[in-house]
């Protein structure tokens, strides 16, 4: 009997849980930032291997408090993830155990199975990841404890070994060489908005958002009109730059990004408008996905 499972990720922002994911799935589908709370959605990654089918889903990292109505959407997909996945991965980064973490260790229902994972083992000594371990595997009665990174690939084998022992037998759910079940629309918005996050400093990514206005497909090439969306004028003014040069370079990188994970030409025409307090607003939210 083969085995299969949806494979829901937790953690603080930032110890690498969507650099996990692409490493997983051999593929980059889910967007990564030195910043915290870079990921703000369920992302779906699926691998096939002979016997057994691993559902990834990426979540955003837990976010701190709840402020806005943005903020509560976010801590909605937390829970999903931690709780309707067969099989919870708690990621940790190697060498660090704080209070942060251990509030993202509580969002997982006691009855849940889950695996403890310790990425950036590459950022560490490996005299000092033992004693490590051992204060990690008092939090909790974990199926398995895995140092990996994320990085350079280091253990992720041994970590899909663990994880197809703790997967639930069945039938695969996905069709194999699925590679995801969202769909081209949402990478689109995605890419683009990572590269907001890498070009963008302080709280500004924090404000924007991106929302595809149309994407169609004319032969081999995908027209796609993005709108990033900012809370005030003086933010649509930093994210285009001195004459628009800015937002000419995230939508190029953004667009290379596309070409390379859709595997074709890509023509993006990208706009900034100003959308007061969109963070807040629920019918803007529901636009952008998230309700
Ligand atoms: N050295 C090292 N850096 C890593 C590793 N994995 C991730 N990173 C870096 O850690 C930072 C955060 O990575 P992400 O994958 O965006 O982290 P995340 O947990 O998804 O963050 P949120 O979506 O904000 O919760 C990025 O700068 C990554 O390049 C690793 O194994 N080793
Ligand atoms: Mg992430």
């Amino acid at each position: 009997m083969s085995r299969r499972g949806t494979i829901g990720f937790v953690g603080r922002p930032n110890t690498g849980k969507s650099s996990l994911l692409n490493r997983l799935v051999g593929e980059k589908l889910s967007i990564v930032s030195a910043r915290p709370q870079t990921t703000r959605h369920l992302v779906t990654g699926i691998l096939t291997r002979p016997g057994c089918q691993y559902v990834f889903i990426d979540a955003p990292g837990t976010p701190p408090k709840m402020k806005t109505v943005l903020h509560r959407a976010l801590n909605r997909r937390v829970n999903e993830a931690a709780r309707e996945a067969d099989v919870v991965l708690f990621v940790v980064e190697a060498g660090r155990l704080g209070p942060e973490d251990r509030a993202a260790l509580e969002r997982i229902p006691r009855s849940q199975r889950v695996v403890a994972v310790v990425n950036k083992m590459d950022l560490v000594r490996r005299l000092d990841l033992i004693p490590f371990l051992d204060r990690l595997a008092r939090l909790r009665d974990f199926q398995a404890i895995v140092p990996v990174s994320a990085k350079t690939g280091r253990n992720v084998e041994e970590l899909l070994r663990v994880l197809a022992e703790a997967l639930p037998e069945g039938p695969f759910a996905y069709p194999e060489g699925e590679l995801t079940d969202r769909d081209e629309r949402f990478f689109a918005a995605e890419l683009l908005r990572e590269k907001l996050f890498e070009a963008l400093g302080q709280e500004l990514p924090y404000r924007c958002e991106v929302l595809i206005e149309s994407f169609k497909q004319e032969g081999r090439l995908r027209r796609i009109e993005a709108t990033i969306l900012v809370e005030r004028e003086s933010q649509r003014a930093i994210v285009l730059g001195e004459r628009g040069e800015r937002l000419k370079r995230m939508g190029t990188a953004a667009r290379q990004d596309m070409e390379r994970l859709f595997g074709g030409k890509v023509y993006l025409g990208t706009w900034v408008k100003v959308r007061r307090a969109w963070t807040d607003d629920r019918r803007a939210l529901r636009e952008l996905g998230y309700e």
